[in-house]
């Protein structure tokens, strides 16, 4: 996994810089290397995942010891870190970058055991642990490499969240496996992206919505390589205005936690905005159609995929059909001439994507059942311009304000997961069987970003 670590590449002074902190390979692997010492033998091991070197540090520090890191978000509230912790059984450590073990000589973990745990909500109950082997990790960002070009000669600039697999799989190890320059921006702001000057970009669609509103820094990327959208779906006028003013077609790529990248556009392919490429080598995909429809939902098999829920058999059971093809509960077309797949939506209105995050509305729901004045609630993602869906909370409650719900969802499960608005209603509408009819709740909303 880690190649350039090994040496492959010799050592670079500027190997990977994470919000203005500098770190060669060799001063990284030191760091890590003290990190394998202290979590040899554990189970797994949690990190709170600050965009910063220690995070880096940790999660490579994982992987020489062959114990999977369980990264935590760092605005996450009480609940949900006791959540991830206890379902884990990973300890949190501390990293000190100033702290090297240049000599870590432990045994390194078989390709097959966990190298990752992940945590990303369903549509009810809380976040479930997807992990993730080293080999499956490996065989993605190996595909990747060859669809992007991809190579030492890059400089990979983002500034994602380093708890998921974008910022996280793609965004740190794709840097550490394929040897290109890092540049973590800390934020990924416009400014920061403009200002990194590098050779590969990154973004969720919101990223590249609010750098195609900054005339200025977009032009900066003019002289990149590669843009490459992922997380959601880049609306077309975002492309448009990103070609416009970068002269680059974003090379869109689609997937999830439990199968990592496994669909994408190429560079030096033909691009279309709307579509996200073919899949990739390895990958095989299929639609499970109605008679007669073009439309379904996508299904999929291949060697990225993850090894299970942690802890969750049944759920992971129902991950899958029973001839063996992974559900992924996205509705998907593939166009029959030349195999390009094109996302059109969710199977369940309760998998919300906001900014890039994946929140379960359930899982929102209940944070929002937990306060003493709420009676009913029910949540639903709206379109909205800039996070592509925004999390709009309808709630049955008296005597507590929509700002004070906003902070105790905040507070309770993570700062990404809070309602952009709360509305209060008499009643939450209800089919027979009591379950909200959330359809009535969206009627009406325009959708900025239909293509
Ligand atoms: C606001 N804030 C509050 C608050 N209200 N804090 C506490 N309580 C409240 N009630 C503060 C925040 O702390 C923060 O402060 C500030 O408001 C802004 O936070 P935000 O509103 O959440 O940021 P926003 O601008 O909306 O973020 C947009 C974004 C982010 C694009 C930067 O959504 C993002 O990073 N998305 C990436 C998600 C991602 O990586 N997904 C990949 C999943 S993997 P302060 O001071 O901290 O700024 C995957 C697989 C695949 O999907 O295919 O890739
Ligand atoms: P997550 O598990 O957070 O990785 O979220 C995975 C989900 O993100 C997928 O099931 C899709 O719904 C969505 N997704 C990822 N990439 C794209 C894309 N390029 N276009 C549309 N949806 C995407």
């Amino acid at each position: 996994m880690l190649t350039a670590l090994e040496g492959a590449y010799g050592d670079r002074a500027d190997a990977v810089t994470v919000a203005g902190r500098t770190a060669s390979y060799e001063e990284l692997l030191g760091a890590a290397g003290a990190v394998a010492a202290d979590v040899a033998g554990a189970p797994a091991f949690a990190v709170t995942a600050t965009p910063r070197l220690e995070t880096v540090a940790a999660v490579v520090g994982g992987l020489l010891a062959g114990v999977p890191c369980v990264p935590l978000p760092p605005d996450a509230g009480a609940a949900e870190r006791e959540h991830i912790l206890r379902d884990s059984g990973a300890a949190e450590v501390e990293v000190d970058f100033a702290r090297r073990s240049a000599s870590w000589s432990g045994k390194a973990a078989a390709p097959e055991e966990p190298a990752l745990i992940l945590y990303t909500s369903g549509t009810t109950g809380p976040p479930k642990g997807v992990v993730l082997s080293g080999a499956a990790i490996a065989a993605d960002l190996d595909a990747l490499a060859g669809a992007w070009q991809w190579s030492a000669d890059d400089t990979l600039v983002h500034g994602l969240p380093l708890f998921h697999v974008h910022g996280l799989v793609l965004g740190v190890l794709g840097a550490l496996r394929t040897g290109s320059r890092l540049v973590h921006t800390g934020r990924p702001t416009p400014e920061a992206y403009a200002a990194a000057g590098g050779s590969l970009y990154f973004g969720v669609p919101t990223v590249w919505s609010r750098i195609a509103a900054a005339p200025e820094a977009a032009a900066a990327l003019s002289g990149a390589r590669l843009l490459v959208s992922g997380s959601a779906a880049l609306p077309a006028p975002v492309f448009r205005d990103l070609e416009r003013l970068t002269g680059h077609r974003p090379v869109e790529r689609y997937g999830m936690t439990e199968t990592l990248i496994t669909v994408s556009g190429r560079a030096g392919g033909e691009v279309r905005p709307g579509t996200v490429g073919t899949p990739l080598p390895g990958i095989v995909t299929r639609i499970a159609a109605e008679a007669g429809a073009e439309i379904g939902e996508l299904q999929l098999t291949g060697p990225t995929l993850f090894s299970g829920y942690l802890g969750r058999p049944e759920a992971t059971a129902a991950a899958y059909t029973e001839d063996g093809w992974f559900r992924t509960g996205d509705i998907a077309a593939v166009d029959e001439a030349d195999g390009v797949h094109r996302i059109v939506g969710r199977a369940s209105i309760d998998m919300i994507k906001s900014g890039g995050y994946r929140i379960g509305a359930g899982e929102i729901e209940n944070a929002l059942l937990d306060h003493p004045k709420v009676r009913e609630a029910a949540v639903v993602g709206v379109p909205d311009a800039d996070l592509g869906q925004r999390i709009v909370a309808y709630v049955v409650a008296e005597g507590v304000t929509g700002a004070e719900l906003t902070d105790f969802v905040a507070a309770h499960l993570s700062v990404h997961k809070r309602p952009r608005e709360v509305r209060f209603v008499a009643a939450v509408p209800r089919n027979a069987m009591g379950k909200p009819q959330k359809k009535l709740l969206l009627e009406g909303e325009f959708d900025p970003n239909s293509r």
